[in-house]
C-alpha cells in the first residue's frame, strides 16, 4: 500500500519505513481506518502532518493518461513538422546550393568572357601602336620630303632669280651694247672671259683690247657697279692659284705707289673693298689693279698684281650710247 512519507511529497513502501518512525505509523493507519469508517469506504490519502488531501487517484491517473495522449499527440505534431522542416529546409539547402552551383557557373563564364575580351583589347591595342608607330614613320618620311621640297623650292626661286636678272640684262642690253656685252645701268661691259676662257693679256694688252673695241678698262665708280661686277665674276675660275683668276680693272698706283688712281683720273678713297692683306705691292712691283670673287665676302674683290707680268682676264666698259 502506497502512502506519503514526508512533507517533500515522496511515496515509498509502507514496509520500508524506518523504525523510528513505527508509532507515528500506527497513528497514521488509525486515522485512515477513521477516515474510511467516516467516508463510507471511499478511500483518501494523508500526505504528512499537517499536509492537504488530493482527488481519488484513479482521476489522477486519468489526468495523467490524458495528458499524456496530448503530450503524445503534440509529440507526434511536432514530429511530423520537424520533419516537414527539416526536409523543406534540406529542400531550401538544395535549392541554395544549386543556386549558387548555377552563380558559380554564370561567373566561370562571365570570367572567361572578360579574359577573351582583355586578350582581344590586347591585341587591338598592340595593333594601335603598330599602326601609331607607322604612322609615326610616315611622319618623319613627309617631314624630311618636305625639308627636300623646300630646299628644292628655294633652288628654284635662287634660279628664278637669275634668270630673271639675265632676262632684265638682256632686255636692257638689246638694241643697246654690241652682241656680247652687258648692259647695266645704262652701261655696256664686256668680260673678256665670255670670248675666251683662256685668252688672257697683261695689263697694258688688256687696256689696248678695250680700246680696240671703243671702250676703256673698267671704272668701279659706285657700290652698285661694286656689286654689279662682283656678281658677273662668280665662278669664273681658270686656274689653281687664286691670283690668276682675276681680271683687270682700270685703276693703278705706278705713278704714286700706294695712291690708286683710274683711269678717270678720279683717286680711289674707298679701302673696304680690297681682299685682305692687298694692296701689298708684292715684290715692290705690283702697281696694276685686279678684281676677284670672293665667296667669304663678295664686298672684298681687288688685290693688285703686277702689271707686265701677271696674266689675266679683263673687264672693259663704254657708256651705253
Ligand atoms: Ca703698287
Ligand atoms: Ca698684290
Amino acid at each position: 500500500m502506497l502512502c506519503p512519507n514526508s512533507a517533500d511529497g515522496s511515496i515509498k513502501d509502507e514496509a520500508s519505513s524506518s523504525v523510528g518512525s513505527n508509532s507515528n505509523t500506527a497513528d497514521m493507519r488509525n486515522q485512515q481506518q477513521r477516515l474510511n469508517d467516516n467516508t463510507g469506504g471511499i478511500s483518501y490519502k494523508v500526505f504528512g502532518q499537517g499536509g492537504f488531501t488530493f482527488p481519488n487517484y484513479r482521476l489522477i491517473l486519468l489526468f495523467l493518461g490524458l495528458l499524456n495522449a496530448v503530450l503524445l499527440i503534440a509529440a507526434v505534431a511536432i514530429g511530423i513538422n520537424c520533419n516537414k522542416f527539416r526536409e523543406g529546409s534540406v529542400q531550401a539547402s538544395h535549392s541554395a546550393a544549386a543556386q549558387l552551383l548555377t552563380e558559380l557557373n554564370d561567373l566561370h563564364s562571365n570570367h572567361s568572357d572578360v579574359i577573351k575580351a582583355e586578350e582581344e583589347a590586347k591585341k587591338e591595342l598592340d595593333m594601335e601602336i603598330k599602326n601609331q608607330a607607322q604612322l609615326k614613320a610616315k611622319i618623319e618620311q613627309l617631314k624630311t620630303a618636305n625639308k627636300d621640297y623646300q630646299g628644292q623650292i628655294q633652288a628654284l626661286r635662287t634660279e628664278k632669280d637669275n634668270l630673271q636678272s639675265n632676262i632684265s640684262t638682256m632686255e636692257g642690253s638689246c638694241g643697246r651694247c654690241l652682241s656680247g656685252w652687258i648692259y647695266f645701268n645704262s652701261t655696256c661691259y664686256f668680260f673678256s672671259y665670255s670670248e675666251s676662257m683662256t685668252v688672257k693679256k697683261n695689263w697694258p694688252d688688256s687696256r689696248a683690247d678695250c680700246i680696240s673695241r671703243g671702250s676703256d678698262l673698267v671704272v668701279i665708280g659706285n657700290p652698285e657697279e661694286q656689286t654689279f661686277v662682283s656678281n658677273s665674276i662668280q665662278n669664273k675660275k681658270t686656274s689653281s692659284q687664286w691670283w690668276e683668276n682675276g681680271f683687270w680693272v682700270g685703276v693703278t698706283d705706278k705713278e704714286a705707289e700706294g695712291t690708286w688712281v683710274w683711269i678717270n683720273n678720279v683717286t680711289e678713297v674707298e679701302r673696304r673693298y680690297w681682299i685682305n692683306g692687298e694692296p701689298n705691292n708684292h715684290g715692290s712691283n705690283e702697281d696694276c689693279g685686279a678684281v676677284l670673287y670672293t665667296p667669304t665676302n663678295p664686298w672684298k674683290t681687288r688685290y693688285d698684281g703686277h702689271c707686265h707680268q701677271h696674266m689675266l682676264h679683263w673687264i672693259c666698259e663704254i657708256p651705253s650710247s
